[in-house]
Protein backbone atom coordinates (compact mmCIF):
# COMPACT_ATOMS: atom_id res chain seq x y z
CA UNK A 1 0.00 0.00 0.00
CA UNK A 2 1.71 3.00 -1.17
CA UNK A 3 1.34 5.94 1.31
CA UNK A 4 -0.25 9.10 0.10
CA UNK A 5 1.78 11.67 1.40
CA UNK A 6 4.78 10.06 -0.30
CA UNK A 7 6.21 12.43 -2.25
CA UNK A 8 6.25 10.41 -5.56
CA UNK A 9 2.39 8.90 -4.40
CA UNK A 10 1.12 9.95 -8.26
CA UNK A 11 3.82 8.37 -10.21
CA UNK A 12 3.70 5.17 -7.94
CA UNK A 13 -0.06 4.94 -7.73
CA UNK A 14 0.84 5.10 -11.67
CA UNK A 15 3.21 2.35 -11.52
CA UNK A 16 0.45 0.20 -9.91
CA UNK A 17 -2.20 0.33 -12.04
CA UNK A 18 0.36 -0.72 -14.96
CA UNK A 19 2.08 -3.46 -13.11
CA UNK A 20 -1.97 -4.52 -12.83
CA UNK A 21 -2.50 -4.14 -16.24
CA UNK A 22 0.11 -6.20 -16.92
CA UNK A 23 -0.84 -9.00 -15.12
CA UNK A 24 -4.83 -8.83 -16.54
CA UNK A 25 -3.34 -8.67 -19.87
CA UNK A 26 -4.43 -5.16 -20.59
CA UNK A 27 -1.27 -3.67 -20.88
CA UNK A 28 1.94 -4.87 -23.06
CA UNK A 29 5.22 -5.56 -21.31
CA UNK A 30 6.75 -3.07 -23.67
CA UNK A 31 4.11 -0.60 -22.33
CA UNK A 32 6.02 -0.59 -19.11
CA UNK A 33 9.23 0.87 -20.85
CA UNK A 34 6.84 3.34 -23.14
CA UNK A 35 5.68 4.64 -19.70
CA UNK A 36 9.52 4.96 -18.33
CA UNK A 37 10.50 7.03 -21.21
CA UNK A 38 7.09 9.56 -20.29
CA UNK A 39 7.77 9.59 -16.74
CA UNK A 40 11.29 10.92 -17.64
CA UNK A 41 10.24 13.56 -19.79
CA UNK A 42 7.57 14.30 -16.96
CA UNK A 43 10.40 15.03 -14.65
CA UNK A 44 12.09 17.63 -16.77
CA UNK A 45 8.36 19.63 -16.95
CA UNK A 46 8.49 19.47 -13.25
CA UNK A 47 5.26 17.31 -13.24
CA UNK A 48 3.17 19.81 -13.94
CA UNK A 49 0.92 21.13 -16.50
CA UNK A 50 2.58 23.97 -18.29
CA UNK A 51 0.98 26.86 -19.49
CA UNK A 52 1.38 26.17 -22.74
CA UNK A 53 -0.07 22.56 -22.19
CA UNK A 54 -2.99 24.17 -20.73
CA UNK A 55 -3.16 26.09 -23.93
CA UNK A 56 -3.04 22.76 -25.99
CA UNK A 57 -5.84 20.90 -24.36
CA UNK A 58 -8.21 23.30 -24.11
CA UNK A 59 -7.51 23.62 -28.42
CA UNK A 60 -8.07 19.72 -28.38
CA UNK A 61 -11.36 20.32 -26.52
CA UNK A 62 -12.42 23.27 -29.76
CA UNK A 63 -11.41 20.76 -31.70
CA UNK A 64 -13.00 17.82 -30.70
CA UNK A 65 -16.52 19.85 -29.99
CA UNK A 66 -15.90 21.01 -33.80
CA UNK A 67 -15.55 17.78 -35.25
CA UNK A 68 -17.70 16.12 -37.79
CA UNK A 69 -16.96 12.34 -36.56
CA UNK A 70 -14.29 12.33 -33.88
CA UNK A 71 -12.75 9.17 -32.04
CA UNK A 72 -10.75 8.56 -29.07
CA UNK A 73 -8.18 5.60 -30.17
CA UNK A 74 -7.55 3.78 -26.99
CA UNK A 75 -4.42 1.33 -26.29
CA UNK A 76 -3.50 -1.16 -23.14
CA UNK A 77 -1.84 1.76 -21.33
CA UNK A 78 -4.07 4.32 -22.08
CA UNK A 79 -7.15 1.94 -20.68
CA UNK A 80 -5.07 0.92 -17.47
CA UNK A 81 -4.27 4.51 -16.65
CA UNK A 82 -6.88 6.40 -17.37
CA UNK A 83 -10.45 4.33 -18.60
CA UNK A 84 -12.18 6.86 -15.97
CA UNK A 85 -10.96 9.84 -17.65
CA UNK A 86 -11.62 8.46 -20.87
CA UNK A 87 -15.80 7.69 -19.97
CA UNK A 88 -15.68 11.45 -18.81
CA UNK A 89 -14.02 12.94 -22.00
CA UNK A 90 -16.37 10.85 -23.92
CA UNK A 91 -19.32 12.03 -22.37
CA UNK A 92 -18.27 15.61 -22.70
CA UNK A 93 -17.27 15.67 -26.44
CA UNK A 94 -20.04 13.02 -28.00
CA UNK A 95 -16.85 11.07 -29.83
CA UNK A 96 -16.81 6.94 -30.17
CA UNK A 97 -14.00 5.88 -28.33
CA UNK A 98 -11.87 2.48 -30.44
CA UNK A 99 -9.47 0.21 -29.03
CA UNK A 100 -6.19 0.16 -31.80
CA UNK A 101 -2.80 -1.62 -30.64
CA UNK A 102 0.55 -2.54 -31.71
CA UNK A 103 0.87 -5.52 -29.60
CA UNK A 104 -2.62 -6.64 -30.96
CA UNK A 105 -4.29 -10.08 -30.30
CA UNK A 106 -7.66 -10.38 -29.94
CA UNK A 107 -7.78 -11.72 -26.32
CA UNK A 108 -6.26 -7.96 -25.42
CA UNK A 109 -8.73 -6.82 -27.54
CA UNK A 110 -11.64 -7.80 -25.93
CA UNK A 111 -9.79 -7.37 -22.82
CA UNK A 112 -9.50 -3.58 -22.94
CA UNK A 113 -12.93 -3.46 -23.87
CA UNK A 114 -14.06 -4.84 -20.75
CA UNK A 115 -11.88 -3.22 -18.67
CA UNK A 116 -13.15 0.14 -20.81
CA UNK A 117 -16.84 -0.70 -20.32
CA UNK A 118 -16.77 -1.92 -16.64
CA UNK A 119 -15.50 1.82 -16.27
CA UNK A 120 -18.62 3.30 -18.12
CA UNK A 121 -16.93 3.98 -21.92
CA UNK A 122 -19.31 3.27 -25.04
CA UNK A 123 -16.98 1.39 -26.63
CA UNK A 124 -17.08 1.09 -30.39
CA UNK A 125 -16.49 -2.65 -31.38
CA UNK A 126 -17.51 -4.93 -34.07
CA UNK A 127 -15.45 -6.04 -37.03
CA UNK A 128 -11.80 -5.00 -37.54
CA UNK A 129 -10.62 -4.58 -40.90
CA UNK A 130 -6.94 -4.17 -41.82
CA UNK A 131 -7.72 -0.39 -43.32
CA UNK A 132 -4.97 1.68 -42.77
CA UNK A 133 -1.58 1.63 -44.31
CA UNK A 134 0.46 0.90 -42.17
CA UNK A 135 2.64 -2.74 -41.92
CA UNK A 136 2.26 -3.36 -38.30
CA UNK A 137 -1.23 -3.84 -36.82
CA UNK A 138 -2.45 -1.01 -35.69
CA UNK A 139 -3.40 -0.88 -39.24
CA UNK A 140 -6.60 -3.19 -38.17
CA UNK A 141 -9.54 -0.69 -37.12
CA UNK A 142 -13.06 -0.15 -37.84
CA UNK A 143 -14.69 0.98 -41.05
CA UNK A 144 -17.46 2.89 -39.22
CA UNK A 145 -14.48 4.25 -36.38
CA UNK A 146 -11.29 5.09 -36.87
CA UNK A 147 -11.42 5.00 -40.59
CA UNK A 148 -13.95 7.60 -41.33
CA UNK A 149 -13.58 9.89 -38.41
CA UNK A 150 -12.20 12.93 -39.63
CA UNK A 151 -10.72 13.78 -36.22
CA UNK A 152 -8.54 11.09 -33.92
CA UNK A 153 -6.93 11.65 -30.62
CA UNK A 154 -4.32 9.43 -30.17
CA UNK A 155 -3.04 9.13 -26.68
CA UNK A 156 0.55 7.75 -26.48
CA UNK A 157 0.96 6.90 -30.12
CA UNK A 158 3.76 5.76 -31.83
CA UNK A 159 4.67 7.76 -34.88
CA UNK A 160 3.87 5.60 -38.16
CA UNK A 161 0.07 5.23 -37.11
CA UNK A 162 -0.05 9.47 -36.62
CA UNK A 163 1.82 9.80 -39.69
CA UNK A 164 -0.52 7.18 -41.49
CA UNK A 165 -3.62 9.49 -40.35
CA UNK A 166 -2.33 12.60 -41.14
CA UNK A 167 -1.76 11.12 -44.70
CA UNK A 168 -5.22 10.24 -45.55
CA UNK A 169 -6.32 14.07 -44.17
CA UNK A 170 -7.34 13.45 -40.68
CA UNK A 171 -6.56 15.59 -37.73
CA UNK A 172 -4.91 14.09 -35.07
CA UNK A 173 -4.61 15.26 -31.73
CA UNK A 174 -1.72 13.44 -29.64
CA UNK A 175 -0.88 13.77 -26.21
CA UNK A 176 2.78 12.56 -25.74
CA UNK A 177 5.36 13.70 -23.10
CA UNK A 178 8.12 13.43 -25.56
CA UNK A 179 7.89 16.43 -27.37
CA UNK A 180 10.66 15.31 -29.73
CA UNK A 181 9.01 12.06 -30.75
CA UNK A 182 8.06 11.56 -34.58
CA UNK A 183 4.38 11.69 -33.20
CA UNK A 184 4.77 14.78 -31.81
CA UNK A 185 6.37 16.34 -34.86
CA UNK A 186 3.65 14.99 -37.34
CA UNK A 187 0.01 15.43 -34.85
CA UNK A 188 -1.48 18.34 -35.96
CA UNK A 189 -1.91 19.55 -32.19
CA UNK A 190 0.55 18.21 -29.48
CA UNK A 191 -0.49 17.84 -25.99
CA UNK A 192 2.93 17.82 -24.16
CA UNK A 193 1.33 16.31 -21.00
CA UNK A 194 0.70 13.51 -18.56
CA UNK A 195 -2.69 11.85 -19.76
CA UNK A 196 -4.03 11.66 -16.31
CA UNK A 197 -3.44 15.55 -16.35
CA UNK A 198 -4.41 16.06 -19.49
CA UNK A 199 -7.49 14.28 -19.91
CA UNK A 200 -9.91 15.99 -17.29
CA UNK A 201 -8.69 19.58 -18.57
CA UNK A 202 -9.94 18.43 -21.85
CA UNK A 203 -13.23 17.34 -20.79
CA UNK A 204 -13.38 20.92 -18.66
CA UNK A 205 -12.57 22.99 -21.53
CA UNK A 206 -15.19 20.83 -23.30
CA UNK A 207 -17.84 22.07 -20.70
CA UNK A 208 -16.53 25.55 -20.12
CA UNK A 209 -15.86 26.92 -23.62
CA UNK A 210 -18.02 29.46 -25.68
CA UNK A 211 -18.17 28.98 -29.38
CA UNK A 212 -16.50 32.09 -29.51
CA UNK A 213 -13.63 30.74 -27.52
CA UNK A 214 -13.56 27.68 -29.50
CA UNK A 215 -13.19 29.53 -32.60
CA UNK A 216 -10.42 31.87 -31.70
CA UNK A 217 -8.41 28.72 -30.14
CA UNK A 218 -8.30 26.91 -33.60
CA UNK A 219 -7.84 29.18 -35.60
CA UNK A 220 -4.95 30.03 -33.18
CA UNK A 221 -3.41 26.70 -33.51
CA UNK A 222 0.56 26.35 -33.37
CA UNK A 223 1.89 23.29 -32.99
CA UNK A 224 5.32 24.77 -33.49
CA UNK A 225 4.81 26.99 -31.43
CA UNK A 226 3.58 24.20 -28.35
CA UNK A 227 6.49 22.24 -29.20
CA UNK A 228 9.04 25.02 -28.65
CA UNK A 229 7.31 25.96 -25.65
CA UNK A 230 7.50 22.30 -24.24
CA UNK A 231 11.48 22.26 -25.04
CA UNK A 232 11.88 25.19 -23.78
CA UNK A 233 10.46 24.73 -20.04
CA UNK A 234 12.40 21.37 -20.08
CA UNK A 235 15.90 23.04 -20.65
CA UNK A 236 15.02 25.90 -18.51
CA UNK A 237 14.24 23.21 -15.77
CA UNK A 238 17.37 21.56 -16.58
CA UNK A 239 19.48 24.57 -16.53
CA UNK A 240 18.41 25.61 -12.51
CA UNK A 241 17.94 22.06 -11.47
CA UNK A 242 20.81 22.45 -8.86
CA UNK A 243 20.19 26.31 -7.92
O1 LIG B 1 -1.07 -1.25 -25.91
P1 LIG B 1 -0.30 -1.28 -27.20
O2 LIG B 1 -0.03 -2.69 -27.66
O3 LIG B 1 -0.95 -0.48 -28.29
O4 LIG B 1 1.15 -0.60 -26.95
C1 LIG B 1 1.21 0.70 -26.43
C2 LIG B 1 2.64 1.27 -26.41
C3 LIG B 1 2.63 2.45 -25.45
C4 LIG B 1 3.61 0.20 -25.92
C5 LIG B 1 3.02 1.70 -27.84
O5 LIG B 1 2.11 2.61 -28.31
C6 LIG B 1 4.42 2.28 -27.90
O6 LIG B 1 5.41 1.58 -28.08
O7 LIG B 1 4.50 3.59 -27.74
P2 LIG B 1 5.86 4.43 -27.85
O8 LIG B 1 6.36 4.46 -29.26
O9 LIG B 1 6.83 4.02 -26.79
O10 LIG B 1 5.35 5.87 -27.53
C7 LIG B 1 4.75 6.20 -26.32
C8 LIG B 1 5.00 7.70 -26.09
O11 LIG B 1 4.14 8.10 -25.04
C9 LIG B 1 6.44 8.03 -25.65
O12 LIG B 1 6.90 9.14 -26.40
C10 LIG B 1 6.32 8.42 -24.16
O13 LIG B 1 7.17 9.49 -23.84
C11 LIG B 1 4.87 8.85 -24.06
N1 LIG B 1 4.24 8.52 -22.77
C12 LIG B 1 4.38 7.41 -22.04
N2 LIG B 1 3.60 7.45 -20.94
C13 LIG B 1 2.91 8.61 -21.00
C14 LIG B 1 3.31 9.31 -22.18
N3 LIG B 1 2.78 10.50 -22.52
C15 LIG B 1 1.82 11.02 -21.70
N4 LIG B 1 1.40 10.41 -20.56
C16 LIG B 1 1.90 9.21 -20.18
N5 LIG B 1 1.45 8.61 -19.07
Amino acid sequence: MIPPDHPRYRSLVARELLAEGVRKRIVSLEGLAAHGRGEAFDYFLGERTTESALLAERTAAAMLLAARHPVISVNGNTAALAALEIAMLQKACDALVEVNLFHRTEERVSLIEEHLRCSGVDVFSGTAERLLPLAHDRAWCRREGMFSADLILVPLEDGDRCGALVGMGKTVIAIDLNPLSRTARTSTLTIVDELIRALPNITRACRELSAGERGRLISALDNNYLLSEAIREMTQRLAHALD
